[in-house]
């Protein structure tokens, strides 16, 4: 079985064609083949970040129709998994448990220490069929679920490095991990780029960090894209290693992580879209903090 964690069309890591391979591999192999949302498959990120447009360059008079199917399938992807009852894979991390809204971001901003940590219940009463989950209004879990972090400190804050979702402390891993019996929790979702941006973390240069060790277990980033950005302003690359997890029964819950390195040189693509001024893609939401 293989469990895919989002971000598929990430210009500066998988990018076009990735995506059109994973959806055969689904086609394929349905039970077999699990492709989980990233905050990238979203029609703010494809259309900011080079896909749409290689897509119109690709698919020509087809690209408006296969589009739109691209942006159905993006509804379609679940926002997480539970593995064997153990393991919970989501792409960016917990979520905040809320009586029906709307909210706005000011008041989750303000409120977020005091709000409740979100369970599986909560996710499965959420919507997730929307096209770009929002950082307000009645329904944020799906955004929470893509964009969170973890954090050093305890609690739950609001995240206002990225404007969307919030980061959690290893008190929060612990209690989520406690109430449904799991002994890990794999998340991605942070570059090495991300983490220079969050000196109290560990670096990304290996692939994947360990960030949280608590009493029921521990919570992994996984970072599988080495070499990373694809695309960036200045000379100097990141050269950072990438990894996956292997799971294997009876267990499942020691993971087996296999590190590996880009293949040099790196073969030449088009951006498609203007990455010199385009800020960088950890910096994706870039919404009002009132309203
Ligand atoms: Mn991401």
């Amino acid at each position: 079985m293989f469990v895919f964690n989002g971000d598929y069309v990430d210009r500066g890591a998988w990018g076009f064609e990735t995506y059109f391979l994973l959806l055969a591999w689904k086609v394929l192999l349905p039970h077999r083949v699990f492709l989980l949302r990233g905050n990238h498959e979203t029609k703010f990120c494809t259309s900011v970040y080079g896909f749409e447009k290689e897509n119109s360059v690709k698919f020509g008079e087809h690209s408006k129709h296969v589009y739109r199917k691209l942006l159905g399938c993006f509804e379609c992807h679940p926002l997480a998994a539970v593995i064997a009852g153990k393991v919970f894979m989501a792409h960016g991390g917990l979520f905040w448990s809320l009586k029906p809204g709307p909210y706005t971001r000011s008041f989750l901003v303000r409120a977020a220490a005091k709000l409740k940590l979100g369970d599986l219940d909560d996710l499965a009463k959420s919507r997730r069929g929307v096209l770009d989950p929002s950082a307000m209004g009645n329904n944020v879990i799906p955004g929470d679920i893509l964009w969170s972090d973890p954090s050093p400190n305890p609690g739950l804050a609001s995240n206002e490095g990225r404007g969307i979702g919030l980061v959690f402390g290893l008190d929060c891993t612990q209690e989520f991990m406690d109430k449904h019996k799991l002994k890990l929790i794999v998340r991605c979702h942070e570059g090495p780029d991300a983490r220079q941006k969050r000196p109290e973390m560990a670096s990304m240069d290996k692939g994947y960090t360990i960030d949280h060790v608590v009493k029921a277990g521990k919570l992994i980033t996984l970072f599988s894209a080495p070499d990373y950005p694809q695309f960036q302003v200045t000379e100097t690359r990141f050269n950072n290693k990438a990894a996956y997890i292997v799971l294997e029964p009876p267990d499942f819950c020691k993971p087996d992580i296999c590190v590996f390195e880009a293949v040099l040189p790196r073969p030449h693509v088009m951006p498609y879209y203007d990455h010199v001024n385009v800020m960088d893609s950890d910096d994706e939401l870039d919404l009002p903090k009132d309203g």
